[in-house]
């Protein structure tokens, strides 16, 4: 029987303490990608782990190429944390998180190459975050080969398939890797006989793998942890914890583009469900925009610019995939796509980068609004026939035409690019609180 003694031994007693209550309030930071991803979201959390204790991963695979530049080294992460180069830094890959442990191990070592230590002590992986087998990478192929000139543009890297046995329930997680090994072999060969039932011509050396994995098993132990109360204490004692998100939010399984979209929640949701944290723990929630709009993978683009100026943003911004070095598509900026996601995932404060690519440009539009049968809508379409068909209505600005790279005070900033950034803040109601100017860590304004 439960006594009475032990219920007062719990935190919750009826009683805060005025200090306690203090500590409630200190408020886990999250970065959020506002377009179709890769708008710099890494270089921001980079520079914010400087201020934090824990980095978050809560969604997506290593399909993310995050890329951070540090004193002219780069570093490109795809399952860890971008805050894991930072000694001072705990890093979490939380559940919602979908791991392909060979990925893992392969990215530990290219860093710890480029002279990235003492990981071991750092990086903290949920026991309930999902495995990606090679097979799932494989079915993401064959998938994709399948829908032939209907495909998604995937990156190839299991994350449908494993978010698919996750929602079906016959998923593996990292906890059924480091129990019962008998368990996880039957897991295994049940998983492996359904996809093979739907793939005939899928090829897996099972005895192979299982073996492999026995392996993984020891060499990732140590590092695994409940992530949920691990956070929950640490945000209790008072620590700084910022949330990375991956892909974004005209990514995210639900409020993308669907269906060309990956299969997480890339928007604010999935950092409460890929953490176990409630909304209340939440506070800034930083957009980050590109000055421009790029997109990899298949699916509509209403801004896209198929021409010189297209290839111009492209060669510039050096717009080539993170994962598959595939070239991304550029367009203009769209804020039509932004003040719908900024609907979704509550922005605080912009982080505006890659503005130093428009430094050539002798004008600059901005997409403002959409019309659909020359009609003016005020909605984001769900219909991706619709987005296809939409008629961009767009306002131009002077460019600046001149280098930007080396500005580091918004005061001394070109006029132009003063009033491009506030055509962005009128049109959306939200900040801009840093503008970047350059790849590097410090190539950033903070202009509030
Ligand atoms: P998936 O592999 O199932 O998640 O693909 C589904 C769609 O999601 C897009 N996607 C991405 N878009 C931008 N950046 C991503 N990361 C890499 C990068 C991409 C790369 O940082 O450059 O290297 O190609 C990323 N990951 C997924 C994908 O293109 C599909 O449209
Ligand atoms: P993420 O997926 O959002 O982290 O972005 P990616 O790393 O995929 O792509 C962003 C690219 O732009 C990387 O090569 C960054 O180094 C680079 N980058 C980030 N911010 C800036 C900026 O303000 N200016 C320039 N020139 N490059 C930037
Ligand atoms: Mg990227």
């Amino acid at each position: 029987m439960a006594s009475t003694t032990d219920l007062r031994h719990t935190e919750f007693n009826g009683e805060l303490t005025s200090s306690k209550k203090n500590k409630m309030a200190n408020k886990v930071t999250v970065v959020l990608g506002a377009q179709w991803g890769d708008e710099g979201k890494g270089k921001l959390v980079d520079l914010l782990a400087v201020n934090s204790d824990i980095v978050c991963r809560c969604q997506g695979g290593n399909n993310a190429g995050h890329t951070v530049v540090v004193d002219g080294k780069e570093f490109d992460f795809h399952l860890l944390p971008s805050g894991i180069i930072n000694q001072k830094c705990k890093s979490v890959i939380g559940n919602g998180v979908v791991i392909h442990l060979p990925g893992l191990f392969e990215e530990l070592k290219k860093n710890e190459l480029k002279g990235m230590q003492g990981w071991q002590e750092r990086l903290i992986i949920s026991d309930r975050a999902h495995l990606v087998l090679d097979l799932h990478q494989q079915v993401d192929g064959l998938q994709e080969a399948e829908k032939g000139k209907n495909s998604l543009g995937t990156t190839k890297k299991g994350i449908g398939p494993t978010y698919s046995s996750k929602a079906s329930r016959n998923g593996i997680r990292i906890g059924d890797l480091l129990g019962d090994f008998n368990i996880f072999e039957e897991k295994f060969r049940t998983l492996f006989e359904s996809y093979k039932r739907m793939f005939p011509s899928l090829e897996v050396d099972v005895e192979g793998e299982l073996a492999r994995y026995k392996g993984y098993a020891a060499q990732i132990r140590p590092l695994v942890k409940d992530t949920v109360s691990y956070l929950h204490k640490e945000i209790r004692s008072g620590k700084k914890v910022l949330v990375e998100g991956a892909n974004a939010a005209m990514l995210d399984i639900d409020f993308g583009t669907y269906p060309y979209v990956t299969s997480s929640n890339c928007s604010i949701g999935g950092v409460c469900t890929g953490l176990g944290l409630p909304p209340s723990v939440l506070g800034e929630v930083l957009g980050v925009v590109k000055a421009y709009t790029t997109r990899v993978g298949d699916g509509p683009f209403p801004t896209e610019l198929n021409d010189e100026t297209g290839q111009l943003l492209q060669s510039r911004g050096h717009e080539v995939g993170v994962t598959t070095k595939r070239v991304r598509r550029c367009g203009w900026l769209d804020l039509m796509v932004v003040r719908y996601t900024a609907l979704v995932n509550g922005y605080t404060a912009i982080c505006l980068t890659k503005v130093d690519i428009l430094d050539t440009l002798k004008e600059i539009k901005i997409g403002v609004g959409y019309k659909l049968n020359g009609k003016e809508i005020d909605y984001f379409p769900s219909s991706m026939t619709e987005l296809s068909n939409v008629e961009v209505k767009y306002i131009t600005l002077e460019g600046w035409a001149c280098n930007t790279e080396g500005v580091r005070d918004m005061h001394k900033m070109p006029q132009q690019a003063k009033d491009y950034v506030m055509a962005i803040e009128n049109f959306l109601q939200i900040p801009v609180k840093y503008i970047g100017v350059g790849p590097g860590r410090d190539s950033i304004i903070n202009s509030l």
